[in-house]
């Protein structure tokens, strides 16, 4: 069976590519989500998967932990390997900030994602659009900045 590959890259200390049956590794979680597309309607599905900060955190993302403010820069891209793609904040899934319960799903009704890559889950989204599926990377980025912020800060 081929495994799908998902790389997190970018702004880490340990980037790293791992596959559905590696996201075991952290502890596991259980939601249920409906949410509305414009095309097909309401959707139900139960995910279960590691929590994306969980696994992010591992990861070593480039900021200094202890100082808050630090983290209010990063941006986490998301990839599907179909080319949809989102950007959420890293202050979104952070237990300090808004603290969202985003997970990296490795299955979608008991049925394993193994080879089609794991699903984004954002059970606050009432729109599907960020439930990117088939992931295949995810970038860590702390570069941004306002185009009028002066080089001083
Ligand atoms: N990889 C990928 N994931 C995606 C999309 C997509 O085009 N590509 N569409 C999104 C949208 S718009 C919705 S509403 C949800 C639900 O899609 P479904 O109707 O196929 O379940 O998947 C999201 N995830
Ligand atoms: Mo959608």
């Amino acid at each position: 069976m081929t495994l799908a590959e998902l790389a997190l890259t970018g702004d880490l200390a340990r980037p790293a590519r791992l596959t559905v049956p590696d996201l075991f590794a952290w502890p596991q979680h259980r939601v249920r989500v409906s949410f509305e597309c414009a095309t097909s309607g309401t959707q139900h599905h139960r995910f279960a998967g590691p929590l994306l900060y969980d696994v992010l955190s591992d990861a070593g993302p480039g900021f200094d932990p202890v100082r808050r403010k630090d983290r209010l820069r990063f941006l986490i891209a998301v990839n599907g390997m179909d080319g949809h793609h989102a950007l959420l904040s890293w202050a979104e899934i952070d237990p300090d900030f808004a603290r969202a319960p985003v997970l990296l799903a490795v299955s979608i009704d008991d049925s394993p994602l193994d080879r089609h890559g794991p699903q984004l889950v954002l059970p606050q989204d009432r729109c599907g659009g960020r439930h990117i599926s088939g992931i295949n990377g995810i970038r860590v980025d702390g570069r941004y900045r306002c185009a009028t912020e002066t080089s001083a800060v």
